[in-house]
Formats: C-alpha cells, sequence, structure tokens
C-alpha cells in the first residue's frame, strides 16, 4: 500500500488532463464544442473508469405522503415525509424523503437536497421525524445497535443540519437516508436501488454502478418526484444538491450526470469528489478501492497507485457541472480529504466555466482561513475538522443567494 502522504512536498509532479482537450487530441474552442463533443466525452470517461454507468433503464416510481404538517418546528415549517417506491415488487427499495419548507413560503421554494448517514431523525430533534428503518453502520454518536437505528440518535447529526437557517432564509431543504438506496457495505451489489437492476447473484459489469452510482440515482429520483408534484412545494429549477464527504462525492456525481439540479455543493468531498487524484495526497485512490470496494466500479481499481494513467482527474468532474453553479469547502484540518487539492479540483474546472461565459473560480492561489470565494466556482477553507458546520451552512446559503435566487 502507498504510503500515506501529508507533506506538501512529496506531492509526486503530475500533468492533469486538458478538459478542454478531446480524446483525440483535438481542441475545444466554443461552447457548442463543450456542449456537444467533450462534455459527452467526459462523462462517458468517468462513467467508463471511475463510478460506472449508471442503467438508463425508467423503474416505475410509486410516491406516497407518509405524514405531514402545517405547524412544525413552532410553527415554523411545513413537513411533509414522502416515501418513493421503486419498482413494481412489495417491499421493494424506497427512498424515504423528509421535507421541511418555510411555513410563510408562497409558492414553490429553492430548495437544498442531501442525502443523510444516518437515518432522517438524526438531522433533527423533531419527534416526529420517521425512524430510518434498514441496515445502518454503526455510529460514533451511539443510536445504533446491532446495525439498526434507535430512538437514542434522534437528532444526533443535528450539529450538521442548519434546518432553522435554512427556513429562515426561505429555502426548502429534503433530506433522505442513503442507504435506503444503498446501504454503505460490499455485499455484491445484491441489495439497495441495484436489485432493481441485477438478478440475484450478478454482479455489474467492470463499468457497472457501484454504491456512488446508486446514491446519485436516487438524488436524480426525488428531483424527478418534485418536478412533477408541483403541489409538494419544492422549486425544481432550484434544486441545491449537497453532500458531505462521501455524501459530497455522489453529490457531485448526481449533479454532473443529471444537468436539472441547479446547484451543487461538495462539503469535504476529498478523494473520489473534489480532491485531485494525482496529488495522492492524504486518501489515495488504491486506499478508497481498498477500504470501499463498493463505492466506485471495477475499472478504477486499475488506477491503485497509477493514477497518471486516468484518463480524468476530478477537476472535470467539477466541469461538467459547468456553467451551473458549483461551491467546493475544505476543512483545514481534515488532511485525509487533502483540502489543497480540492482547491485545486476547483481551479481546474475554471477554463470550462470561463468557455460558458462565467467568471469560473476567481482567484489565483488558494485562499485563507474563513475567506470564501463567492464566484461562480466558490471555495472555501473553514478552521477545523471534517464536518459540516454553521459557518458552512452561512456560506451555502449566501452562495445560494447570489446564484440560485
Ligand atoms: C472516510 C473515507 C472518505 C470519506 C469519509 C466520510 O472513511 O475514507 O473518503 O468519504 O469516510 O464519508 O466521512
Amino acid at each position: 500500500m502507498q504510503e500515506i502522504i501529508y507533506d506538501e512536498s512529496l506531492v509526486p509532479n503530475y500533468t492533469l488532463p486538458d478538459p478542454l482537450v478531446g480524446m483525440d487530441g483535438s481542441p475545444v474552442t466554443d461552447a457548442r464544442g463543450w456542449q456537444e463533443h467533450r462534455r459527452p466525452e467526459v462523462l462517458h470517461l468517468f462513467e467508463e473508469h471511475v463510478y460506472g454507468r449508471t442503467p438508463d433503464r425508467a423503474v416505475s416510481v410509486r410516491p406516497e405522503i407518509t405524514e405531514q404538517s402545517a405547524s412544525a418546528l413552532d410553527g415554523r415549517a411545513i413537513r411533509r415525509q414522502i416515501t418513493l417506491h421503486f419498482g413494481d415488487v412489495p417491499d421493494g427499495p424506497a427512498m424515504h424523503l423528509l421535507l421541511y419548507l418555510p411555513s410563510h413560503a408562497t409558492g414553490a421554494v429553492p430548495t437544498f437536497l442531501g442525502l443523510n448517514f444516518a437515518g432522517n431523525h438524526t438531522i433533527h430533534p423533531d419527534p416526529a421525524i420517521h425512524l430510518a428503518t434498514g441496515w445502518m453502520r454503526p455510529d460514533p454518536d451511539g443510536g445504533v445497535v446491532d446495525n439498526r437505528t434507535t430512538e437514542a440518535a434522534r437528532g444526533a447529526k443535528a450539529s450538521r443540519w442548519a434546518v432553522e437557517s435554512i427556513l429562515a432564509r426561505g429555502y426548502g431543504l429534503a433530506t433522505a437516508y442513503c442507504g435506503d438506496l444503498d446501504p454503505d457495505y460490499d455485499d455484491g451489489f445484491q441489495n439497495g436501488v441495484h436489485a432493481l437492476f441485477h438478478p440475484p447473484g450478478s454482479r455489474p459489469a467492470a463499468n457497472g454502478w457501484g454504491t456512488m452510482g446508486a446514491w446519485a440515482w436516487g438524488l436524480s429520483r426525488a428531483l424527478d418526484y418534485f418536478a412533477t408534484e408541483n403541489g409538494v412545494g419544492v422549486d425544481a429549477s432550484r434544486v441545491a444538491l449537497l453532500g458531505h464527504s462521501r455524501l459530497g462525492k455522489a453529490a457531485l456525481w448526481a449533479g454532473a450526470q443529471d444537468e436539472r439540479f441547479g446547484l451543487v455543493i461538495s462539503n469535504d468531498s476529498g478523494c473520489g469528489g473534489a480532491a485531485l487524484s494525482r496529488r495522492c495526497f492524504g486518501e489515495t485512490v488504491e486506499r478508497i478501492n481498498t477500504t470501499f470496494p463498493h463505492w466506485f466500479c471495477g475499472n478504477f481499481q486499475q488506477y491503485n497507485h497509477n493514477e497518471a494513467a486516468l484518463p480524468v482527474d476530478q477537476h472535470m468532474l467539477l466541469a461538467l457541472i459547468a456553467p451551473r453553479p458549483v461551491y467546493v469547502a475544505s476543512a483545514a484540518e481534515d488532511l485525509w480529504a487533502d483540502p489543497r487539492g480540492e482547491f485545486l479540483g476547483a481551479a481546474g474546472a475554471s477554463p470550462v466555466y470561463r468557455l460558458l461565459g462565467t467568471d469560473g473560480l476567481d482567484a489565483a492561489e488558494m485562499p485563507g482561513i474563513h475567506q470564501p470565494i463567492t464566484s461562480r466556482i466558490g471555495y472555501h477553507i473553514r478552521a477545523g475538522v471534517h464536518d459540516v458546520t454553521a459557518y458552512d451552512w452561512e456560506r451555502y446559503l449566501d452562495f445560494a443567494d447570489l446564484h440560485l435566487r
């Protein structure tokens, strides 16, 4: 296994693939060349080599509103809990969405959408939130017993979800437990939504989707629902996707594939997210593929300790979101996620954003701590550890005010 590098002077020399030069060597010189030729090519490269191909076969989705209240959170919110049942089989996979909307909203509102790690009931102490069902990874914050969540976990992750601030600033918040879509362990792709597409016992091909693909797929199904159910109160043209860490990787992949998402936020997404793989700083491709062999596609394993052979790097994932606003955030003590690599990922996407007529990332150098950049590619690094904090949310709300209103 490669040594873990936490020292800038040990970062190997590398050359990034140019997002604006096609595989055949031809330069991309205008928006049309990007949109019609290079963008599909780059998307295909990420499907083949990194995340795997998301099946395009449609499955039936049956929405069911399981609970709602017009006066949740002391009258501040409208709360809806909606189950999206996938496929026609009874007891098939289902995604349980929790939606809060500002109670003072008139009409559909811009809404943050993000998966959570430990169940909807962990994001706020609100006693009406349904307890998550299904397999759950043990949690350092407690509340998980025998891989099932319990009442003790209610509100345990509330510090990561600035629900009251989001509502006060006129936004909605929608979330679902990532394990509804695919439980986060290597089970040979038998459970979660993979089971809808693969006969029992079969594995996806070497370019088939893994867990990241399943999580991203679910985010798009939530957006489908918001787009078709006008009455639910979400403005589907202004949905800001957000994810922390592994769920930040999934948010970026969802935003790259599905151009309906209006804004995408990566919070400390690191390796396989916003950070450049070629830097080999902190978590590497080899380490992530070893610890989490189910996250990416089989082909990604070829790049273990072999990053230079990748036809892409993560700046090109961010470029796939162009010209839509994207925000990359780092934490100074989160070296595992390579803050500088995340910044350089954002910087590397900038030429595509500029080609498409935006200001891209308006920074020549990596900014200091707590000096947010708010151009079309946004970026900040805050003090502290791998987490989502009130500081991060304030920046995301400011960024959404600027770019999503
Ligand atoms: C780590 C993993 C990271 C990141 C993180 C998280 O164990 O190595 O890539 O995803 O988990 O999701 O918090």
